[in-house]
């Protein structure tokens, strides 16, 4: 079974919000391995590190504004296809675009308070999850329900 890893971001919106919970519970609803978290204000130079590929967009000072303008929590998962699983529950990028039953549909009405950032591919998850965590943070653990996850 081949597993691999990704990063979560909750955006400052979906802390302030109230949405920790209900977000993080899809994930392990879904029997997703949670693998590492933590509460972290965004310093602009990593903010400006994670958001790289926007630096000339138009949006993108404004999104490193918002994404450094409170708390968020970074989160790993870990699962199969995982990558492409999340960016599929997280949404498309416009929560008025997303489909109902996302995460950016279902909390979301701007796309630029649109709650959730999620590596979408496996070079920016690499990338993004060395970002957010040393090595040591990441807990390899064993998912008791995997026999009845996957086949
Ligand atoms: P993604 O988060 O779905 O991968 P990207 O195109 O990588 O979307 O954009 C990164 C983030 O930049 C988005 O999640 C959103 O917060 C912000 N963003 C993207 N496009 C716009 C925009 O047109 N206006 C405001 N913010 C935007
Ligand atoms: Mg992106």
């Amino acid at each position: 079974m081949e597993q691999e890893k990704t990063l979560v971001i909750l955006k400052p919106d979906a802390v302030q919000r109230g949405f920790i919970s209900k977000i993080l519970g899809r994930f392990e609803e879904k029997g997703i391995k949670i693998v590492a978290l933590k509460m972290l204000f965004v310093e602009k130079d990593r903010a400006h590190k994670h958001y790289a590929d926007h630096k000339e967009k138009p949006f993108f000072s404004g999104l490193v504004d918002f994404i450094t303008s409170g708390p968020v929590c970074v989160i790993a998962l870990e699962g199969e296809d995982v990558i492409e699983v999340t960016r599929n529950m997280v949404g498309a990028t416009d929560p008025k675009k997303a489909q109902p039953g996302t995460i950016r549909h279902d909390f979301g009405m701007h796309i630029g308070r649109n709650l959730i950032h999620a590596s979408d591919s496996p070079e920016s998850a690499k990338k993004e999850l060395d970002i957010f965590f040393k090595k040591e943070e990441i807990v390899e653990w064993e998912h008791n329900q995997y026999t009845w996850v996957y086949e």
